[in-house]
Parts: structure tokens; C-alpha cells; sequence
């Protein structure tokens, strides 16, 4: 080989190393560790249709519209409390305390009745959704984070990438499943709400949301939120953890200590 042919050899060969740096590629990419062949899940940015007052006291843990109600569970040990909403103007209509200084976490409704966790206390508590009175608590290990119902089960998170159901007459566990996105789990698994065949979940300690088929634990949609805390959301709020279907693709969003809850379309 010459000179030239040497040096020719040498610029092609940065020239090959430069066509394959990383990110040059517009295509979505897979995770490093991913499964071959799998492709990185998309990710969206929530559309903002409305924004309403949201109370910036409340350390929201529970949100969900049933009925015409918004029903929202508080947290922290001494202000712990299930409340009613109005879901259209963000009104608070009714407060009533956690029972036993709880320190509450997610709620869902359950024809008459609502069940609502609790963070470490090891039990669930179970409302009369008429009259917002206590009416048993059922033992909840090890932690309760968020909580849903999927047609004729719960489906609770505890704060790791696992999703456990359970009976809607007593929390019996009945399964479960562990949740991944792009081939990896995915811990933090916070508030959560049930629409169709998928469950969203808010990612402790985040702005993101992810949407999770509950058969396979595959995460096959990622929502970024954190742009909505350019709207006025001040930075002693906490992570967004809030999340209730209003119909089709809107929902509300809120977060912890956050002035205002959003309507948005997500998808
Ligand atoms: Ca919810």
C-alpha cells in the first residue's frame, strides 16, 4: 500500500465512523439492553384544553371522576382526607379525615362504596360513597401507593414496577404483573387510573406518565408532563401525581401541592 493509498484508507474509515455517530439517526432506537428487535416506545406531550384552581394544599394521592364526581384522596400524616369535587369548575364540595391519623393514598370507586389506601399504615379503608363515613378497614401490605378498577378487579401500585389486583369486595390478592418499558422495569408506579384495556400511571418521582397493557406489563405509550409546570406551577409544588379519564382522550392532571388542575388530551 502507498502513502496515498494509506492515508485514502484511513479517511474512509473516519468517514464510515462518522456516518454511524449516535443520534444521528431520526428513527426511534431502542434502549441500551432492550430486546433485540424492540423499538423504543413513543413519547408524547400532553395538549393542554382548559386549566382550573386546584386546592395548593392538597398532597394529591387519589383522583378519579365517577359519576359527575371527582373524587380526590389527600396524604400526609394529620392532612389525609377523601374529598368531593366538582370536575368542571375544581370546586371542593365536600372534605372528610382519613380515620386513625392514616396517611391516605389512591382511591377508586366501587358501585356504593370507595376504597381508599394507605401509605405504610397496613390497611385499606373503605368508605360509604353516599355519606363519605367510614365503614371497615381490610389489612393492605406492604405499601399502598396507587389504585384503580379495571372491570371486576383492582389494580394497586406500591410504589415498585409491580401491579397487583385484587378483589373489589375485599382486596384478596388475585395476580399481578411487572411492568417494563423498552425491555426494563420501571419502579415508582404511583397514582393510577383504568380506562379501556389500559392502565396509566404517574412515575414517582417524575412528570411522567406512562400507559401499561395490564396482560403483559409492556409500557406502550410515555406521556412527558414536565411542560406543564411552565404554567404557573410554582417550584415548591411536587411531582405531578393525579390522574382522572374524563371521556375519549381527555383527562385531567394535577400533582402535589400544584394551584391548578389541567385538562389535556393525551394521544
Ligand atoms: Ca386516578
Amino acid at each position: 500500500m502507498t502513502r496515498r493509498q494509506k492515508w485514502a484508507s484511513i479517511a474512509l474509515a473516519m468517514l464510515a465512523v462518522a456516518t454511524v455517530v449516535p443520534g444521528a439517526h431520526a428513527e426511534p432506537r431502542p434502549e441500551p439492553g432492550a430486546p433485540p428487535g424492540s423499538a423504543a416506545v413513543p413519547v408524547i406531550e400532553p395538549v393542554v384544553l382548559g386549566e382550573m384552581p386546584h386546592d395548593p394544599m392538597a398532597f394529591t394521592e387519589g383522583f378519579e371522576i365517577d359519576d359527575g364526581v371527582l373524587y380526590e384522596g389527600t396524604g400526609e400524616v394529620g392532612t389525609s382526607q377523601l374529598r368531593e369535587l366538582d370536575p368542571n369548575t375544581g370546586a371542593v364540595r365536600k372534605t372528610v379525615d382519613m380515620p386513625g391519623r392514616y396517611f391516605g393514598e389512591g382511591v377508586t370507586v366501587v358501585g356504593d362504596r370507595i376504597w381508599q389506601l394507605t401509605y405504610t399504615d397496613g390497611v385499606a379503608v373503605e368508605w360509604d360513597r353516599a355519606t363519605l363515613t367510614p365503614i371497615r378497614e381490610v389489612p393492605l401490605r406492604p405499601q399502598g401507593w396507587g389504585l384503580c378498577r379495571d372491570g371486576d378487579r383492582l389494580i394497586r401500585s406500591d410504589g415498585t414496577n409491580r401491579l397487583t389486583f385484587q378483589s373489589p369486595d375485599d382486596l384478596t390478592e388475585t395476580g399481578g404483573v411487572d411492568v417494563t418499558r423498552d425491555g426494563r422495569p420501571i419502579t415508582g408506579l404511583n397514582e393510577l387510573e383504568c380506562v379501556g384495556d389500559r392502565v396509566w400511571a404517574n412515575v414517582w418521582p417524575t412528570d411522567q406518565i406512562v400507559r401499561i397493557d395490564p396482560a403483559t406489563g409492556v409500557v406502550d405509550l410515555v406521556v412527558d408532563a414536565s411542560g406543564l409546570r411552565a404554567r404557573g406551577i410554582p417550584p415548591t409544588a411536587q411531582v405531578l401525581n393525579g390522574i382522572a379519564h374524563v371521556a375519549g382522550d381527555e383527562f385531567l392532571l394535577t400533582g402535589k401541592y400544584w394551584p391548578t388542575t389541567f385538562r389535556v388530551r393525551l394521544g
